[in-house]
């Protein structure tokens, strides 16, 4: 296959080609897995240790989106498909949450501060088609995440533009980005372009690479 072949996925796996070396291999080692069973109850999954700071993580794309440039699709298998503009995406009902970040790579951090669109919100607008049962988020780097429609489905769930009541940095994902708490940090797509909804499960970036599909913290879903 040419390089213009190539899915738009396998150039973005170029582009730092030790990271998802170093990231496959902690796969298919099984690194950080404790074994332990982790309790719902508890605040801090197994394996993971809490961080103050919140550090970057990602394939080292920066796609340069802007408001101005910024839109996000919605589509598949919907009733009513819509497309949004920034100025759109704003004038929706806004949602505040306060949610933790559980990363792969074991930190944590608890308490952050969101506002932005719910989940709920854009389910009451599109209307899944009744065949629809897994989301796929795409970004503006050509990353891509999946996760079912039930987990989209979620009270915490958002579409961000904005992290401790500041607009959400370039870096973490602005100007929006999806937020998944109860799913590893990797289903939190950055830069995010478009919700794509699908009847069969279609496994993103990471979960190509030995991640696994979903990705609960709670029971160490890391690799797959
Ligand atoms: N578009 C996009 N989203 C992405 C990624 C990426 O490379 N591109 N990396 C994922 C991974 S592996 C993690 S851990 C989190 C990191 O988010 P942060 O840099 O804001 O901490 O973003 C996720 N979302
Ligand atoms: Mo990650």
């Amino acid at each position: 296959m040419s390089n213009d072949e190539a899915k738009p996925e396998d150039k973005l796996a170029e582009t730092r080609p030790k990271l998802v070396e170093s990231k496959e291999r902690w796969a298919r080692e099984g690194r950080l897995l404790t074994g332990r069973a982790g309790a719902r109850g508890e605040r801090l999954p197994p394996g993971q240790h809490l961080v103050r700071d919140w550090p970057v993580l990602d394939l080292g794309v920066d796609p340069h989106v802007t408001p101005e440039t910024w839109h996000l699709a919605i589509d598949g298998l919907v009733e009513q498909p819509l497309q949004w503009s920034w100025a759109q995406f704003l004038a929706q009902p806004q949602f505040h949450d306060v949610s933790d970040i559980h990363c792969v790579t074991a930190w944590s951090r608890f308490d952050n501060q969101w506002d932005g669109v719910s989940a709920k919100h854009i389910l009451s607008l599109v209307k899944p088609k009744p065949e629809a049962r897994f989301v796929v988020f795409h970004s503006f780097d050509d990353y891509t995440t999946n996760l079912p429609l039930a987990d989209f489905d979620d009270d915490d769930v958002l579409i961000a533009h904005s992290w401790q009541g500041k607009p959400l940095p370039p870096d973490h994902g602005g100007p929006a980005r999806a937020i998944v708490p109860k799913l590893y940090f990797w289903k939190s797509a950055k830069w995010l372009k478009r919700i794509e909804f699908i009847a069969r499960d279609r496994p993103g970036f990471w979960e190509e690479r030995g991640y696994h599909n979903h990705g609960d913290p709670w029971t160490e879903e890391r690799y797959g």
